[in-house]
């Protein structure tokens, strides 16, 4: 398969292939734990697939076959947060995950070694995730001195229930690809050399359906869990959809043409 790439960048490679961006962390060495610069990366190509109509699904990575993403880089973790050559302490991964929620597009991690702490976070926030058989799961915040008590912890618990995302934060374990699909915390388990191949299919699954069906329903599912903000989302969209209409854009040509718009026209739906 050959990925073109799409940018240029110091701490990730970001790819396109037939519809499909993919983003990978590139920092194998460090088993592709995130500095604030590799997060400002992603965000950057988070926006480019945002912006791109070429691109219909996102696909997270990590280089090698390690980890997906062992979290935030220890190293540059100073006193209010990991800090960059700016000297600025950041959280900056937090941005990411609601850009990750809110594209209106279908967001896939593809697990191939160990998703743990803020990497393991990153998963869960995916729309899908397809794993490979030495894909490793947990959190370690409250073993080094973290804790992520948004996504990582609601929406962990909306998707394997609240004892068992006590169980996954209080006691800091690690759990296997099979134990994962059993938690209903990934979709599925490959042999790690069919990981990419399996996620492509899927991805291609889900580019032969309706990319507004799918935006609606994304939104409709985040919507029930982010308040008011999920709520700008889904109404966004039904604003997207008014837009195409007549009815629409009738109240816009009777300013323009500077006269009563005629509303009566059009019909009152059941
Ligand atoms: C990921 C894990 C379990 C892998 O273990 P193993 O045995 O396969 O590898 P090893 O030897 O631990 O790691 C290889 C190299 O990668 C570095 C290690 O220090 C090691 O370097 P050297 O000893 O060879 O020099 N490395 C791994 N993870 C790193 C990290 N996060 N930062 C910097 N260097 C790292 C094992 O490595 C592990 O448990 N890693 C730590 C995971 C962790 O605690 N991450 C931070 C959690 S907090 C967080 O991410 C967070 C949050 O809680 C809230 C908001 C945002 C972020």
């Amino acid at each position: 398969r050959e990925w073109t790439t799409l940018k240029e960048y110091d701490e990730i490679l970001f790819d396109f292939y037939k519809g499909i961006a993919k983003i990978t962390i590139n920092r194998p060495r460090y088993r592709n734990a995130f500095t604030p610069k590799t997060v400002k990366e992603m965000i950057d190509a988070m926006h480019i697939c945002r912006e791109n109509s070429d691109i219909y699904v996102v696909v997270f990575t990590g280089a090698g076959d390690k980890a997906f993403c062992a979290g935030g880089d220890q190293n540059v973790k100073g006193i209010g947060g990991y800090v960059d050559d700016s000297g600025v302490p950041r959280l900056n991964v937090l941005d990411l995950q609601k850009m990750i929620r809110s594209i209106p597009k279908p967001v896939i991690a593809m697990v191939n070694g160990y998703a743990i702490g803020g990497g393991h976070v990153l998963h869960v926030v995916c729309d899908l995730t397809i794993a490979s058989e030495n894909a490793i799961f947990g959190q370690t915040g409250p073993k080094v001195g973290s804790f992520d008590g948004g996504f990582g912890s609601s929406y962990l618990a909306r998707i394997v229930g609240q004892k068992k995302a006590r169980e996954i934060w209080y006691l800091c374990r690690q759990y296997s690809a099979k134990e994962a699909l059993d938690m209903g915390l990934v979709n599925c388990v490959v042999p790690h050399d069919q990981l990419e191949d399996e996620t492509v299919k899927w991805c291609e699954e889900i580019m032969e359906k309706s990319p507004i069906a799918l935006r609606m329903i994304k939104a409709g599912l985040n919507a029930e869990l982010d308040g008011q903000a999920g709520i700008q989302e889904l109404a966004g969209n039904a604003t997207l959809l008014y837009y195409f209409t007549e009815e629409s854009q009738e109240g816009r040509k009777a300013f323009l043409e500077k006269r009563k718009p005629d509303f009566k026209k059009f019909p009152k739906f059941p």
